[in-house]
């Protein structure tokens, strides 16, 4: 139990988690003198790159858009070598950046935040650990990741598999070797889609348990050309502030957007969405500006990704189960590499479980609705519980004890993504109700970050202990974000922006879309003095 008697550290601010939010918040509170200190569940720092080791994970948001930009010699010292950087070298990247500032002698890995509860009198965070510690803090601020609580289904007989079972967002740090093993792969989301070629390569048989047909854009990965990496660190700053201004805060120096897909004729169609397939990733999205926007234009599109299914996948009916058929971009677009292709192996089977569905494990495999399987390793590729999964996974307790659980119980509520009402001082990087899953999140990291921080040294200027948002402030921006969700074709499908993935879950659309937007409501905020924010 928290209690004032055994606190064994007093600081200005906790930090729960170190991936690129947490890392960067140590660095920015630092720097502005404020006493603080990091928890880490893993053994270090990176969040989904120390989590996510399974074999073809790299990021899908060009390297030189996915990375730090508050530090103009880092950005410019760092060379990345390929288009998409792969795991590995995100993970070197991001400890490369803990040891040049320093970061690591103030993170406190292998251990877990388990509980944050309010002193009302002192106003004061008391925070638990795994570890036993017990601090008393200011601020807490939640680092903790929107893609890190993962979601392995409750199939009955997990237990009974003698085989070997892993889910790709707690991949073991030595690696699985599928070589000749009989494999099944459970998911078809972006996880499944960048492991299954390279699992399919190595594994004796490859099972595909698909729920989801998905749609996949190929990446058209390769080594980082040195000129594109020139010209970009010739003008970094430019670069990171047209992208700034893009509603995913990405892809700004793509050229031959069009407006609409339905003012062109179908042959120009055809050319125009011919040339972003071939140049590859989720800039495809954006080829058109109303994609997402007009059933009818994004159907353009999604015929055009299907007809391009069928012609990859020999085989008919197993073509047939892999063309989706919810809006292309509903859920998260996936970029690939051989993913399509992967489907004409020999030793590579798909089986439907929507029509199938799993029934248990058994010692030897799985079982569906209509045949076993019979499976040496099963790999979970099944996501996340996005968002507020990390968060509520924590016993979070504000004014009169209201846990966070229940303040969430019908969905997050929350103002811009960053406080939620009745838990003062508690702040969240890139909470539910931000642009989060909906920008390239390093940007969307640092700019809550850098808000986080001025508000926090704003605060301490002015004498000011407490900081909340009001209930009308809340009230309107949840509102808000679902207004602008309705406007566009995201709410259509069962994603997990919607939180569809997680029985159970509060089908609510979490991420604010608009990057742009955002942040000018951001600052506006700031310079209205804090609207919509008591402070004391
Ligand atoms: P995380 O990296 O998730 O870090 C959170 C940390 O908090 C974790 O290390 C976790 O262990 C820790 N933690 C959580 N709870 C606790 C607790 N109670 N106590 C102690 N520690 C705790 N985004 C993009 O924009 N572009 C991409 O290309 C891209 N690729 C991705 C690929 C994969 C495989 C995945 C899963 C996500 C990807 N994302 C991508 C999203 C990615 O999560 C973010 O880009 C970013 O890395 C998030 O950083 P973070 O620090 O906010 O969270
Ligand atoms: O998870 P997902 P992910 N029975 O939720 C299926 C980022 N990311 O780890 O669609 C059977 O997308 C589920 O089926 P359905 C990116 O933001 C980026 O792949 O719910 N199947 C789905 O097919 C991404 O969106 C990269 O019907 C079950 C799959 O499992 C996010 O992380 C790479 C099931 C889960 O797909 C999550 O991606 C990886 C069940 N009970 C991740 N439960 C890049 O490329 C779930 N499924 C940068």
């Amino acid at each position: 139990m928290s209690g004032a008697n055994q606190i064994r550290e007093q600081v200005d601010a906790v930090v729960v988690g170190a991936g690129f939010a947490g890392c960067y918040m140590l660095h920015r509170l630092r720097g502005a003198g404020v006493s603080v200190r990091v928890f880490e569940k893993g053994t270090g720092v990176g969040g989904t790159w120390y989590w996510n080791r399974y074999p073809g994970a790299r990021c899908d948001i060009e390297s030189m858009e996915y990375s730090y930009q508050f530090d103009e010699d880092l950005q410019q010292d760092w060379e990345w070598t390929e288009r998409y950087a792969s795991q590995p070298e995100i993970l070197a990247y991001i400890n490369h950046v803990a040891d040049r500032l320093d970061l690591k002698r103030d993170i406190q890995f292998e251990t877990s935040v388990v509980r944050a509860v309010l002193d009302e009198e002192s106003g004061r965070w008391l925070v638990d650990t795994s570890a036993g510690d017990l601090l008393s803090a200011q601020f807490c601020i939640m680092a903790t990741g929107c893609l890190s609580s993962t979601n392995t289904p409750d199939v009955p007989g997990l237990d009974s598999f003698e085989g070997n079972w892993v889910h790709t967002g707690q991949w073991p740090h030595d690696g699985v070797d599928f070589t000749g093993k009989r494999v099944g792969v459970i998911g078809t989301g972006s996880s499944a889609i960048q492991s299954i070629p390279i699992i399919a390569e190595q594994a004796g048989h490859l099972t595909v348990f698909q729920r989801t047909a998905n749609y996949s854009v190929p990446a058209h990965n390769a080594p980082l050309d040195p000129a594109v990496q020139a010209k970009v660190k010739g003008d970094y700053v430019g670069f990171r502030a047209r992208n700034k201004e893009m509603p995913f805060g990405a892809f700004a120096d793509v050229e031959g957007r069009e407006e609409s897909a339905l003012l062109a004729s179908p042959d120009e169609r055809e050319v125009h969405y011919e040339k972003w397939w071939n140049s590859g990733g989720l800039t495809f999205l954006a080829s058109y500006a109303d994609l997402m926007f007009d059933a009818n234009a994004n159907d353009t599109a999604a015929q055009f990704v299907q007809r391009k299914i069928r012609e990859t996948v020999t085989d008919p009916v197993t073509a047939e189960m892999l063309i989706p058929d919810q809006v292309l971009g509903c859920k998260r677009l996936c970029a690939d590499s051989g993913y399509f292709e992967t489907y004409n192996r020999d030793n590579v089977d798909l089986v439907d479980v929507r029509k199938a569905p799993l029934q248990e494990l058994t010692p030897n495999g799985l079982r569906t609705r209509d045949a076993d399987f019979e499976l040496d390793t099963i790999v979970f590729a099944t996501g996340f519980d996005a968002m507020t999964g990390a968060l509520l996974g924590i016993d979070i307790r504000g004014r009169n004890g209201l846990t966070l659980a229940d303040k969430w119980s019908a969905g997050p509520r929350t103002y811009l993504g960053l406080m939620t009402v009745g838990f003062p001082n508690l702040f969240t990087v890139t909470g539910p109700g931000s642009p989060s899953v909906l920008a390239n999140m390093v940007p969307a990291i640092e700019q809550h970050v850098d808000w986080i921080v001025a508000c926090i040294v704003d605060m301490r200027d002015a004498s000011l202990q407490q900081i909340e948002a009001t209930i009308s402030a809340e009230d309107e921006w949840v509102d808000h974000v679902n207004d602008v969700a309705s406007l566009t074709l995201y709410p259509s499908c069962n994603s997990w922006y919607l939180g569809a993935n997680v029985p159970n879950k509060p089908r609510v659309f979490m991420p604010y879309i608009g990057f742009p937007t955002y942040v000018a409501k951001c600052e506006e905020v700031v310079a209205n003095g804090y609207e919509g924010f008591v402070r004391t």
